[in-house]
């Protein structure tokens, strides 16, 4: 299993050995009877309970305050250790050694999450997705508390507690559970016009993930970097997923918010379980300091991207996720972030957004994990901590000696020197006002939602539609949807005119602000397919569910399934019961993975339909039907060989096409139907679509 400083660190110190056998109480001594409560016994039957079963009441008080509170956002969230690894120095700009030694290996670990629901709530619910890193470098920890969104909803944390209020369940009847989709979160983005950037994002297929794996993370926040020299420079951070950005489509993502909530928590796990580890590419966008006001936008306003045509980014690092977590608790939940964790060569900028921030979670950890989260296990740093901080609840740390302030006449304790790595303050020089003001750029809110809009793929644009179409549908104030087709017509008439239609909102007469037809690069989600990024198209990972019934062709099926697992793809048997199913001709069953019932088409990315006999049972069994049905609805790639095609066309009425692979002879080489795909960009054509699954020679190939 993978290993690292912080692995180490952890198993060494922490770990609860798994070779003892022995029950024990908290107090250590061992315990006889962990299941019988201590009682009198009145003749032969239990009689009233004994106060002092302090093994019986010790462990009913360790369950009656298992909870802690969840977090106040982001509550619903999964993570995973792993590894940082620098290709390139940013020495030039940065003496931050995680980010200029390229021999290092960093300890990182990363939590996903979603934003709005509760800890149990869905994984797959329209909203934006934390991606925070903890990164345990030699310096301390360095913590990026990040969204897959490069944006945000305001630009002055002030605003946080009202954007969050406005998002989460109404306060009279605590509805609805982790969606946008009510009246106060629409009212808020109306009345907030700086959030129309971000509504927007978080309307397309951003909004709705394939897996944690496919995001982007973005640090969103503006902050800084001091070179060797004392320069400082303005960066933003970046991470881009080598297998791509995928989502899902709505109605699946609907389905499976009931059929399977944790599937991306399962989905993440199982990748790392398998030893298919995710990678991301880390890189940087960097604007010095004698560039800041040279943009239209504010560089410290985060409603807005650094449109990478003014400023490229540039990709450094890797970050690979290698390990799940032992246990859930002790390390996910109490995993706590902190946006005021920086390491020497890493600082804050003037960004309102983050200045909050740096406090808030800070704060909020003392209400959470209490006064020494940074010393539970998961939080504390791999390099040594010192200081005279000390006591408090759960104050793990023993310090001996006389001295608990500093100066003081005997100790050996000193501040750092520079020369010794000590952080280094940049010197900022300010000569200000006091009072409550936005910066005055702050002031234009319109200008990169359009372009976002406009950069979008015509299907991209359609999502957008249909998603604020159904967000508005939910909402049953006329003042609300009114006033949000208004906000749309000052990003696109065309849009706004759409929507209005579907919930029933006046149309716009005209556009609130005349869309100026300008683009940029970065933001539709074809442009980061692995193709797009250079990288080779894969199936890896890919979920293929293959459906057969007694009478199914042996031979077919366990090609494709050697085919479908030697490319890195996940099949899974699907059957009518979980015993065996006996192949044409007789012989050993095979034992499905899942039953018809058991699982649906929308958990998995591709079908497969071997031939068979068994084609005859399935065209006559409607769920089967609803199976292939679906996956074509949900424009998957679907591969038939054989008789299998008969069951596709007949599910979806479509007529076979033929096609082949290159191999002649191959069982892959045969008749069969394929459709549009969810792998990056959604083909338009039947041909297109069983590019996926071939995945170019990947597939057949291999
Ligand atoms: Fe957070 N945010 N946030 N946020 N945030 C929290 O901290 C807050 C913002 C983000 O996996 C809380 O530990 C304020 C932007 C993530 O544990 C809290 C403001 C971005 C996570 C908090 C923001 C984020 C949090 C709740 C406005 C993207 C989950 C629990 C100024 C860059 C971290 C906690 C995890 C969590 C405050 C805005 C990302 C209350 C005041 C912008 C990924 O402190």
């Amino acid at each position: 299993m993978v290993s690292n400083k912080k692995i180490h660190q952890l198993e060494q110190e922490y770990r609860i050995p798994d070779n003892s056998s022995l029950l024990t109480t908290d107090f250590g001594v061992r315990n006889p009877n962990h299941d019988i409560s201590l009682s009198a016994t009145v003749g032969d039957r239990k009689g009233p309970l004994l106060m002092e079963d302090n093994l019986g009441r010790e462990k009913i008080m360790k369950f009656d305050h298992e909870r802690i509170p969840e977090r106040v956002v982001h509550a619903r969230g999964t993570g995973a250790f792993g590894i940082f690894k620098l290709y390139e120095s940013a020495e030039d700009v940065t003496t931050a050694g995680v980010l200029t030694d390229t021999s290092r290996t960093t300890p990182v670990f990363v939590r996903f999450s979603t934003v709005l629901g509760s800890r149990g709530s869905a994984d797959t619910v329209r909203d934006v997705r934390g991606f925070a890193v903890k990164f345990y470098t030699d310096e301390g920890n360095w913590d990026i508390v990040g969204n897959d969104i490069p944006v945000f909803f305001i630009q002055d944390a002030i605003k946080f507690p009202d954007v969050i209020h406005a998002g989460k369940p109404e306060p009279d009847t605590e509805v609805p559970q982790g969606q946008s989709a009510h009246n106060n979160f629409w009212d808020f983005q109306y009345l907030h016009s700086e959030a129309t950037h971000m509504f927007m994002w978080a309307m397309s297929d951003r909004g709705i993930p394939r897996s944690f794996r496919m995001m982007q993370g973005f640090g969103v926040n503006t902050f800084t970097l001091t070179n060797s020299h004392g320069e400082r420079s303005f960066v933003k951070f970046h991470f881009t997923p080598t297998l791509g950005v995928h989502s899902l489509v709505w109605d699946e993502a609907l389905k499976i918010s009931g059929q399977d909530p944790d599937f991306h928590r399962k989905d993440l796990y199982t990748a790392i379980d398998k030893g298919k580890f995710p990678t991301w590419k880390f890189g940087i966008q960097i604007c010095p300091e004698s560039r800041q006001d040279e943009f239209d936008f504010d560089i410290l306003d985060a409603t807005k991207v650094w449109p990478e045509d003014l400023i490229p980014i540039r990709y450094i690092g890797e970050l690979e996720l290698n390990r799940n977590v032992d246990e859930f608790f002790p390390q996910t939940e109490q995993a706590a972030f902190c946006t005021a964790h920086v390491v020497p060569g890493i600082g804050f900028s003037d960004d309102p957004l983050l200045q909050g921030r740096n406090f808030s979670y800070f704060d909020t950890q003392l209400s959470r994990l209490g006064v020494n989260w940074q010393e539970i296990p998961i939080n504390r740093p791999v390099c040594p901590v010192l200081n005279h901080h000390r006591d408090g609840q759960k104050r793990h740390a023993i310090t001996k000696g006389k001295f608990n302030y500093f100066p003081n006449r005997g100790s050996i304790i000193r501040a750092a020197k520079p020369s010794e790595g000590a952080y280094f303050e940049y010197p900022e020089k300010i000569v200000a006002m006091k009072q409550r003001l936005h910066s005055t750029k702050f002031a234009e809110h319109f200008n990169q939602a359009q372009l976002f809009y406009n950069s979008l793929s015509d299907i991209e644009k359609s999502h957008v539609t249909a998603a604020l179409s159904f967000e508005l549908d939910h909402c049953d104030d006329p003042v609300v949807y009114n006033n949000m087709v208004t906000r749309l017509s000052d990003i696109d008439i065309g849009l706004a005119a759409a929507v209005a239609e579907k919930v029933g909102a006046p149309p716009p007469t005209k556009a609130g602000r005349a869309n100026q037809g300008n683009k940029i690069k970065g933001i539709s989600q074809f442009e980061f397919t692995p193709e797009a990024q250079g990288l080779p198209a894969t199936i890896s990972t890919r979920t293929v569910a293959i459906i057969i019934s007694d009478g199914f062709n042996r031979l077919e099926y366990e090609t494709m399934k050697a085919v479908l697992a030697a490319a890195g793809a996940f099949p899974a048997t699907i059957g009518p019961r979980r015993q065996a199913v006996v192949p044409a001709g007789g012989g050993t069953g095979i034992v499905p993975d899942h039953h018809f019932e058991g699982m649906r088409s929308t958990l998995f990315d591709s079908l497969y339909i071997p031939g068979g006999e068994h084609v005859e049972t399935l065209i006559k069994q409607g769920r089967v039907i609803h199976w292939v049905r679906e996956a074509f609805g949900h424009c998957k790639p679907i591969g038939a060989t054989g008789e299998g095609v008969k069951l596709i066309q007949t599910a979806c009425n479509v007529d076979g096409m033929k096609f082949s692979s290159e191999k002649d002879g191959d069982v892959v080489e045969s008749y069969g139907v394929v459709t549009a795909g969810r792998v990056g960009k959604r083909p338009e054509s039947l041909k297109e679509g069983w590019q996926i699954l071939k995945d170019a020679k990947n597939f057949v190939d291999t």
